[in-house]
């Protein structure tokens, strides 16, 4: 597992290791195998690509869910064929992805009979990055468009008191030549996780991130994590995005809204009992096979406008030095991974 990159305070790991250590420790947290494969894959994917708020950082969040009995590791979701573009799965108080996983099949047949297919997942728990949802359905030539509400941290524009979760939009696209373009943003000025670990390093926030909890502006992680909250991004246009997730993801779901569960009966509990949908388009049914080409003009476009990085990329980047390189990890979290597998 070591290599030449390692130092004293970082090692590297494959992807295929981390994944299966990763297993492991949710197999020996209480899911059962496919729920642990899932996560693992998401989780490791996360790492690998630097999207370190939901990489292994996660990790201790989901083991306290578990142990709390707040999320049922060895939930069996229910597949329900509602329509001929309509799925619904109740997720049974497990988690998100592995009821996806549970009614993907189903989805994708009927996007690409129907032309378009939804996907309306409730009770269920998501902890993780969106982008990995919509991505491999833009492998196959589908676009795609999830998203997920959380729980109550980020204020409504103009309101006094917090009620929105920092519900993320994830959407993806092929492309004629390269990865699929990719965007996954929090609704919030910025994502919980990133909060998280703003206190825990001792750094400050760019302004107009969130408010302490007497309701003033602060750049103080810690301030807002400790009965402040956070802010939209974008004033109005941010809240009403954020708005509309909470529509699509709890009333046309069945599942809470990010204000309508309470995890303190449950001490421990970290993960968002909520719902998540998501959509797929067949573009072939719009634009024949044209799409990948169109994507390809528009991003030709855009760079030549003078924008070199679009979103996706520097995942991408990353994920190419990660699959080169190895994982790079700190090496006492490495340590500690490697306990809680043999835990
Ligand atoms: P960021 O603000 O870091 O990035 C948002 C998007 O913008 C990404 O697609 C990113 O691409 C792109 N981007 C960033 N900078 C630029 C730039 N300069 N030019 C062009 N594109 C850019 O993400 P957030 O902080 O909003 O969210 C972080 C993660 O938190 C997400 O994965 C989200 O799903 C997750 N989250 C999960 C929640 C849950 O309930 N499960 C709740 C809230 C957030 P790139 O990826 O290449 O950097
Ligand atoms: O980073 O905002 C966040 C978040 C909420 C739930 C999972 N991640």
């Amino acid at each position: 597992m070591s290599s030449p990159h390692d130092n004293h305070d970082t090692q590297t790991i494959s992807f295929a290791a981390l994944t299966e250590l990763l297993t492991q420790i949710f197999l020996r947290h209480g899911t059962r195998a496919e729920v642990a494969a899932v996560l693992a894959e998401n989780c490791a994917s996360a790492e690998r690509d630097g999207s370190h708020s939901h990489g292994i950082f996660r990790i201790k969040g989901y083991l306290s869910s578990l142990a709390a009995g707040w999320v049922d590791g060895q939930a069996v979701p229910i597949v329900e064929d509602v329509g001929a573009g309509f799925v619904r799965v109740d997720a049974a108080g497990g988690f998100a992805q592995p009821a996806m996983q549970a009614a993907k099949a189903l989805l994708i047949e009927k996007a690409r009979n129907a032309g378009i297919a939804i996907l309306a997942i409730r009770n269920s728990h998501h902890f993780a990055a969106l982008w990995p949802d919509v991505e491999p359905f833009a492998q196959q030539g589908l676009v795609a468009l999830s998203v997920v509400n959380s729980m109550t941290c980020v204020v409504p524009h103009d309101a006094q008191k917090p009620l929105f979760g920092t519900n993320p939009i994830a959407f993806a696209a092929p492309r004629a030549h390269g990865e699929p373009i990719v965007f996954d943003m929090a609704t919030s000025a910025i994502a919980h996780g990133d909060v998280q670990i703003a206190a825990r390093e001792g750094h400050m926030l760019p302004p107009g991130m969130g408010v302490d909890r007497a309701g003033q502006p602060t750049q103080d992680p810690k301030a807002i994590l400790d009965g402040g909250a956070l802010l939209p991004f974008g004033g109005y246009k941010g809240s009403a995005l954020s708005m509309m997730v909470e529509l699509l993801c709890a009333a046309l779901t069945g599942g809470n809204f990010s204000y309508e569960f309470d995890m303190s009966s449950k001490p421990g509990a970290q993960t968002p009992w909520t719902g998540q949908t998501i959509i797929v388009i067949d573009p072939d049914k719009g634009s024949g096979q044209a799409f990948a080409t169109r994507s390809e003009a528009l991003i030709r476009q855009m760079h030549d406008a003078g924008q070199q990085r679009l979103p996706g990329d520097r995942r991408y980047r990353q994920r190419e030095q990660s699959l080169a390189q190895g994982i790079v990890l700190k090496t006492d979290d490495l340590i500690r991974l490697r306990e809680l597998a043999s835990a």
